[in-house]
């Protein structure tokens, strides 16, 4: 191929990242920064995105990127969207091409640490597009436990052992409803979906990019030492997490259910999600494991009444 054939189009997320191979996270956020287009500005709470993607003095964002403290990526968002707010009204309208503000972290900066910001963020309304991208734990430090963590995973802060007691299984917490509670501060668009489906993650982005107003999306991206799987595990676990119920594929509009992906029947099994992942290989070894993967199989079929994905 001649040089002159080689077409450079300058990435919104270029591939010169140090993630794992097979990081979910990281694919997530390029198909993302690819559907929200250049016109935006972005507030990353630490963690994986932007650890690997900022490795000093370089950066592999192609558009204005800010990097926050793990706790505050939407009150820095909510700062950009009043500073942009203000500055827009010293502007003509024909030279006004106002940028969007998007936060994003880990599940780690949406369900715990920073929360406390982003209720406030959704309270005052602001009109910045939140993406949550939940690997269900604090993968860049070491798969601590997060609140978005699954019942009976294995996770350095919850670590499964021997013996009969609850602590032996791993978590034992039910991982927090973060859909329900971005419902109950009233947000123009809360959605769900997996890395499974590139093509609904993009649908969803460019959908919140047209509303006004707040909007949460929430994507499942596997992490590879974390969940202790194979990086070609990727695409197929984010699949099959929502095709048990495990995970929902859902999308609200002012508090209404207005789209669901239907699983498929017959019912896949909660076993052939769990079963590649080493996070829950010892529920596989003994009977209270067994009981406890019984469990996790009433998680996805309460999804499945809830929901209505049947
Ligand atoms: C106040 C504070 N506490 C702890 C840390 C250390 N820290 C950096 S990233 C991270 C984990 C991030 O987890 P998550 O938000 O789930 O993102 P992930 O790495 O999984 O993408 C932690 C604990 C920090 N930077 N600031
Ligand atoms: S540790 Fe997990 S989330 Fe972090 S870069 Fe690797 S695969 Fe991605």
């Amino acid at each position: 191929m001649s040089n002159k054939s080689i077409k450079k189009t300058k990435k919104l997320l270029s591939p010169g990242h140090n993630a794992c191979a097979g990081c979910g996270e990281l694919l997530a956020a390029r198909i993302v920064a690819e559907a929200l287009g250049p016109n935006i500005i972005i507030a990353n709470s630490t963690g994986c995105s932007e650890v690997t993607t900022t490795a000093y003095p370089t950066s592999a964002w192609g558009m204005p990127w800010i990097h926050s403290l793990f706790e505050n990526s939407p009150a820095v968002a909510s700062g950009i969207f009043y500073a942009i707010k203000q500055k827009s009204k010293n502007v003509t309208r024909s030279t006004l091409r106002v940028p969007r503000v998007i936060a994003q972290g880990g599940d780690g900066a949406t369900f715990d640490i920073g929360f406390g910001l982003l209720s406030g963020m959704w309270e005052r309304n602001d009109d910045v597009i939140y993406i949550c991208y939940d690997n269900e734990a604090y993968a860049n430090t070491g798969y601590q436990a997060s609140g978005a963590t699954p019942w009976g995973a294995n996770v350095s802060t919850a670590p499964a052992g021997k013996g009969k007691t609850l602590d032996a299984i791993g978590s034992h917490l039910r991982k927090k409803d973060m859909i329900a509670i971005a419902l109950a501060h009233g947000l123009n668009y809360v959605a769900m979906t997996t890395i499974g489906y590139p093509d609904d993650i993009t649908q969803k982005i460019k959908k919140a990019m047209i509303l006004k107003g707040p909007s949460y999306i929430q994507i499942l991206t596997s992490c590879v030492p974390g969940w202790k799987i194979e990086s070609n595990m990727t695409i197929k676990l984010g699949k099959l997490a929502a095709q048990t119920g495990l995970y929902p594929i859902i999308e609200f509009e002012k508090g209404k259910l207005i789209n669901k992906m239907k699983i498929p029947q017959p019912q896949i099994k909660v076993e052939e999600y769990l079963k590649p992942q080493g996070r829950f290989a010892h529920l596989f070894k003994s009977p209270q494991g067994q009981e406890q993967i019984k469990i996790i199989q009433e998680i996805a079929n309460e999804n499945i009444e809830r929901y209505q994905l049947a």
